[in-house]
């Protein structure tokens, strides 16, 4: 952390460099001046995550990445994906505040218009959106839920073609769903945002960028993650192979 006021860390639990990449550029753009993002994703792992069998195998990745995080005294850590992978076992093991983007950008939504709708991916994915919203109290916010039927990794294939499924069922949400904002659904996406937000006049949200502001304005208020109750550090135990390295 080279004279920055604050360092992030922006977690990408999928595998993809190019992911990775596009999160992080977006995450910089937005960040106030001195704050640092440090992008990292797991060395082993999925490629992309695309259900309940991806994101269990993305959490051990995520937990190792938060724990190198605390040890270079981050000041915040970014679970960089729409299912939120792991994020209570990370606040149990950080310190320092952890956002998922899910959660950033529900809860952004929320402070600009009473009802938003979600963009996502894979069909098969809308559950684990709707899981969140139940586990954030965000259900009744929520108007409508969409996938462009696309794979994760298309929004990195240079082709175009899911940005502009995403752009057109962005389209459809605003004209049907009675939604004054729509969230996407994916951190592939981070990166169309602003330009979505220009081109159909309502509030379309990124959870990186959401994610960045949050984790500075707790920053700000000198909140980190409660240690009192059940987010409390994990209770020491000798954890043994793969995650031995987990061990407080
Ligand atoms: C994500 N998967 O944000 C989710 C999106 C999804 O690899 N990064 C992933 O569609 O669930």
């Amino acid at each position: 952390m080279t004279g920055s006021s604050l360092c992030i860390q922006l977690i990408n639990p999928n595998t993809s460099l190019g992911m990775t990449e596009v999160m992080a550029a977006t995450a910089r753009k937005v960040a106030s001046p001195g704050t640092e993002i440090l992008a990292v994703c797991p060395e082993e792992g999925a490629p992309s995550i695309e259900g309940h069998f991806d994101e269990a195998i993305a959490t051990l990745g995520v937990l190792q990445q938060v724990k190198a995080g605390r040890e270079a005294s981050v000041d915040g850590h970014i679970i960089a994906c729409f299912g939120d992978p792991g994020l209570l076992a990370a606040r149990e093991l950080a310190r320092a505040p952890v956002v998922g983007i899910a959660e950033a950008a529900m809860h952004m939504a929320t402070l600009v218009a009473t009802r938003f709708s979600i963009v996502t991916t894979l069909p098969r994915t809308l559950v684990i959106a709707r899981h969140l919203l139940h586990q954030y109290g965000f259900e009744r916010h929520c108007a409508a839920l969409h996938a462009i039927d696309l794979p994760v990794l298309s929004l990195d294939d240079g082709s175009g073609m899911a940005q502009q499924k995403v752009r057109e069922q962005c389209i459809k949400a605003k004209q049907n769903d009675g939604s004054g904002a729509i969230v996407l659904g994916c951190g592939g996406m981070a990166d169309l945002a602003q330009e979505l937000t220009l081109e159909l006049g309502i509030p379309v949200i990124d959870g990186v960028s959401a994610a960045v502001r949050l984790i500075e304005s707790l920053h700000a208020l000198r909140l980190t993650t409660s240690k009192f109750g059940d987010l409390d550090y994990p209770l020491p135990k000798p954890l043994s192979g793969r995650f031995a390295d987990l061990n407080n």
